[in-house]
């Protein structure tokens, strides 16, 4: 059957994912994923999962077992030796941990983060290189705890020969990472792929990956799968191309598409580092997702995990989960008792959504006035983070149209105790640049002034309120304003800071 044919496969690709709004009709990875939005199979299982719901990455955490240790193919920016515990990116384990220890962690930590809803097998090679050792895990989680939703991710060279057992093993959910589809470009990014037990190099190499890799994709989306597909973006290599990556993976029924940023360090000790390749600045990732948004639902709040990370997105709590640690732990898993945490957390998040009235009054301002937020959080979708304590800002959208996140910015935390680093401050204000106001739950006098100074204001009066209702709540402030003559809106971008300034600060 042509993929294009295939009915279920067009109900996926439909859809928006993580993005669409039930309230505005909008794509928004902003705003939440309603049931309304999506055919309730779909919803169910993405209304919970972290990655695959943006709304959902602020209240429910996903672990990943590092039961896969061999990879067949070899990618330029991959090193899986290098391992540091400030670290955070693919490929990347402290530990690695046979499919029986994999199932006490998993118990373990679902008994102490009772919002751990999704387990996922991303390495620290490839899962479907390590078959075995994957398959073997899904089988064993999907008896010990039922609710768990099961997750992989894949470089996709050996998925055509597993979609039936990924099938058969109820695993919703299917990563693959496609970053070209162009054996030329694919040749600047893979030395080597091992396939049918010979090695292969160059174009032929790319050639046979991108085969599989869409061939793969199309057989997942056939039986219901819901396919994530994550590409590097590669600066001159692939930045340009990843446009049509995008077409080519919407054409065969991906549900979503995460475009995340090289990571690249001559530390990292990966072909790319060694090079100097860079990754791109966020700016320029922001600008590719733009123009990719519209073929298919962008994710936004990806943060490029370990694998072996626990806990929500953005924070990493693997450390307290070690094997040693793990098996000393006394462990129950209670079906009930997650039932009812959860139930909690549903009732809080829907609090913490906008009503259809607010978006309905926030769309009457009629203003072509779109900008960018910096917020300090925590989770939960609240504003709950001092500013001086952020390791990271999620950065919205805010426009008539509603409240979107439209990705974060990894700074170093300001405050060091009795004091706040000035230097860090001035790293600070460059990563959050292109936003007019950053939102905290506390804020010291000295950066208060010197965000003023950079044209950003520091915005304290909506601290632990709901992220999505606040930004409404100032940006209707500010558009009021902007009407009564009281200031004058000014764009942003990458060069809005004086340079005296950042001197100054630095
Ligand atoms: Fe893990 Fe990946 Fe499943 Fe999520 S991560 S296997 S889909 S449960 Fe998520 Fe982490 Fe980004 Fe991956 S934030 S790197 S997209
Ligand atoms: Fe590394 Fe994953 Fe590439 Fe294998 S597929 S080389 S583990 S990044």
């Amino acid at each position: 059957m042509d993929a294009e044919d295939s009915g279920e496969m067009r109900v996926i690709a439909d859809y928006k994912g993580c993005q669409s709004s039930p309230k505005n009709g909008k794509g928004s990875c902003g705003s939440q994923a309603g049931q309304g939005d999506l055919p309730s199979e779909i919803w169910h299982k993405v209304k919970n999962h972290p990655c695959y719901s943006e709304e959902a990455h602020h209240h429910y955490a996903r672990m990943h077992v590092g039961v896969a240790p061999a990879c067949n193919i070899q990618c330029n920016y991959c090193n899986r030796k290098y391992d540091c515990a400030n670290e955070s990116r693919p490929g990347v384990v402290s530990e690695k941990l046979t499919p029986e220890q994999a199932v006490k962690k998993m118990l373990a930590v679902a008994t102490r983060i009772p919002q751990l809803t999704v387990l996922g097998i991303a390495g620290p090679g490839d899962a479907l290189a390590n078959p075995k050792n994957t398959f073997k895990t899904f089988e064993l989680i999907a008896r010990a705890a039922p609710d768990i939703q099961l997750c992989l991710s894949t470089n996709g060279l050996d998925l055509p020969d597993h979609v039936d057992t990924i099938s058969r093993y109820k695993i919703d959910h299917v990563t693959i990472t496609i970053n070209m589809i162009d054996p030329e470009i694919g040749a600047r990014i893979y030395p080597w792929i091992f396939f049918n037990h010979k090695r292969y190099s160059g174009i032929e190499a790319a050639k046979i990956l991108t085969i599989r890799q869409l061939q793969g994709l199309e057989m997942l989306t056939q039986r219901g799968v819901l396919c994530k597909i994550n590409s590097v973006m590669i600066p001159g290599i692939n930045d340009q191309h990843l446009i049509e990556v995008n077409k080519a993976v919407k054409s065969r029924g991906a549900f979503l598409h995460n475009i995340m940023p090289l990571i690249s360090a001559p530390e990292h000790g990966t072909a790319f580092g060694l090079k100097g390749q860079r990754g791109p600045t966020a700016q320029e990732l922001k600008a590719l997702q733009d123009a990719c948004e519209g073929q298919i639902n962008m994710m936004r709040h990806c943060r490029q995990c370990r694998a072996d990370a626990v806990g929500l997105l953005g924070e990493d709590r693997s450390g307290e989960f070690t094997t040693e640690k793990v098996m000393a732990m006394d462990v129950q898993y209670d079906l009930e008792a997650r039932k009812v945490y959860q139930a909690r957390i549903e009732d809080e998040r829907a609090a913490n959504i906008a009503t259809s009235e607010e978006l309905a009054e926030l769309a009457g301002e009629m203003s072509e006035i779109n900008l960018l937020a910096a917020v300090a959080t925590k989770g939960s979708g609240l504003i709950n983070e001092h500013f001086g304590h952020a390791r990271e800002f999620h950065v919205y959208e805010i426009s008539t149209s509603g409240v979107k996140l439209v990705g974060h910015r990894r700074v170093d935390v300001y405050c060091q105790g009795e004091y706040g680093e000035e230097d860090r401050l001035a790293s600070i204000i460059r990563a959050i640049n292109d936003c007019h106001a950053v939102f905290v739950a506390k804020i010291g006098g000295c950066p208060r002034d010197i965000l003023i100074n950079a044209g950003i204001e520091p915005v304290d009066q909506y601290a632990h309120g709901s992220i999505e209702k606040s930004a409404i709540g100032w940006f209707r402030d500010y558009l009021h304003k902007i009407k009564s003559g009281e200031i004058l809106h000014v764009k942003r971008g990458e060069a809005a800071i004086p340079q005296e300034l950042l001197i100054s600060v630095a």
